[in-house]
């Protein structure tokens, strides 16, 4: 980090020794893992830095928004509309929770068998080692799965601004209307927060800007369908994670910058791997900075990711808000019919989900699919048996893994992603 941070994460209440810990992990994580690949595209440099200044230089831009009196809104999930968050002129930030910190804390106030990403954002309030949560004016929990909900009942107690935003659970006529009804009990929490009344053409214009972030990753996901593949499945989820952090605008512009350098790899029939590496589409629960592992693992085995079916890539970023609506009533009809479209594990029933997979998988040319569930998380876990089922049932391979955070698994783990890539090559 090119600067001395330390005074900045002091003001913000932060253990400083706990945080030099966890970012000398992360860097070494980061230099084993992302920049020991080879054949990466020229524009990663600029997500390089944006990492290396992720609780630096991001987090001195916040401040100074801050400054400015524009109000900072953390949130753990996609359904978090960050269109209404931009129309009241307040910035989102995803929170950390991509990895294990202050165990034995967290579980003082969770189950052992909670999955590691509820523990991991205790883990982060606990050890008060995440600048984004100590930043944020906001910090949104939604009743999603069981675990999160009932987890923010007690992260109520350890912050003094929780909005919880209720969620349906069913695609129902009903179920959208408590989406929509929830939508319009944020906007005017936003518009108390930040003292401004969204109008219409804040909220067109917000939706602009959300839609040309998710327009950059789609032409990128894109541009992965090519074989060979011209990036590694490393570095598109790192944009991918990317997307939650940085400034809007500067992130189009970055991932585009990156799309103009694979198009002409892709004219030149350059790969970042051989041709004929075998592809894999991942499929599950979201990956958080910095939950790297089996993305490392699977490229490190012979294979080569050409997509995520994740909140951390394609279900999360798929769907554009559709703008053209003229009145406030026809924009947030629209904000909500775009997030109603989430096919999340904890929708029941959830049929969209594994069609998806089954689209995702073709398009992408993937040889086969690795569901990906963290350990002790239900809906995924218990969404895997079927998904698997119908892969199989159209000749796609698919192989279930139940994971958490830690790397004690990671030579098992490898073993039997190893097996799998042989088993998809023949
Ligand atoms: S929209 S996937 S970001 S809820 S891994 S905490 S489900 S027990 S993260 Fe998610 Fe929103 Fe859904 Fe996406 Fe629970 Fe499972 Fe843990 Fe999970």
């Amino acid at each position: 980090m090119s600067e001395d941070y330390a005074p900045m994460w002091k003001s913000l209440g932060m253990d400083l020794d706990a945080h030099d810990a966890l970012l000398g992990v992360l860097e070494q994580g980061y230099k084993d893992i992302y920049l020991a690949q080879k054949n990466r595209p020229e524009g990663m440099g600029y997500f390089d830095f944006v990492m290396s200044e992720v609780h630096g230089l991001r987090i001195k831009e916040l401040l100074d928004e801050k400054k400015q009196n524009r109000k900072i809104i953390g949130s753990y999930c996609v359904f978090v509309p960050e269109e209404i968050v931009l129309a009241g002129g307040a910035t989102l930030v995803g929170l950390c929770s991509g990895a294990d910190f202050a165990v034995e804390d967290v579980e003082k106030h969770l189950p052992r068998n909670t999955c590691s990403l509820i523990k991991s954002s205790f883990g982060f309030k606990l050890g008060r080692v995440c600048p984004y949560l100590e930043s944020a004016d906001m910090i949104v929990g939604e009743n999603t799965c069981d675990g999160k909900k009932k987890a923010y009942e007690t992260f109520a107690g350890m912050v003094d601004n929780l909005y919880v935003m209720d969620l349906p659970q069913v695609k129902s006529g009903q179920g959208r209307a408590l989406l929509k009804e929830e939508y319009e009990r944020f906007k005017r929490a936003v518009e108390e927060l930040t003292g401004n009344k969204i109008t219409e053409a804040a909220l067109k214009e917000a939706i602009k800007v959300v839609n040309a972030k998710r327009a950059a990753l789609h032409r990128l996901s894109i541009l992965r369908k090519a074989e060979p593949a011209p990036i590694s499945g490393l570095d598109a989820l790192l944009a991918n994670q990317v997307f939650f952090y940085d400034n809007p605008a500067r992130f189009t512009e970055s991932v585009n910058k990156i799309c103009d350098e694979l198009e002409v790899r892709i004219k030149e029939n350059q790969g970042v791997f051989p041709a004929n590496t075998p592809r894999i589409l991942i499929s599950g629960c979201p990956m958080a900075v910095p939950n790297w592992k089996l993305p490392w693992i699977i490229e490190t085995s012979g294979a080569v990711i050409v997509g995520e079916e994740s909140c951390v890539g394609e279900r999360g970023a798929r769907n554009m808000t559709n703008d053209s609506g003229q009145s406030m009533e026809e924009l947030m009809e629209a904000v909500t019919d775009r997030y109603f479209k989430v096919d999340c594990a904890i929708f029941t029933p959830n049929q969209e989900r594994s069609d998806h997979i089954v689209e995702m998988a073709k398009a992408y040319g993937a040889d086969g699919v690795i569901h990906y569930g963290l350990q002790f998380c239900q809906p995924y876990i218990m969404e895997s048996i079927p998904v698997e089922n119908k892969l199989e049932s159209l000749g796609i391979p698919c192989m279930r893994i139940e994971t958490d955070y830690g790397m004690e698994d990671a030579g098992q783990l490898k073993t039997r992603v190893e097996a799998f890539i042989e088993q998809v090559s023949d």
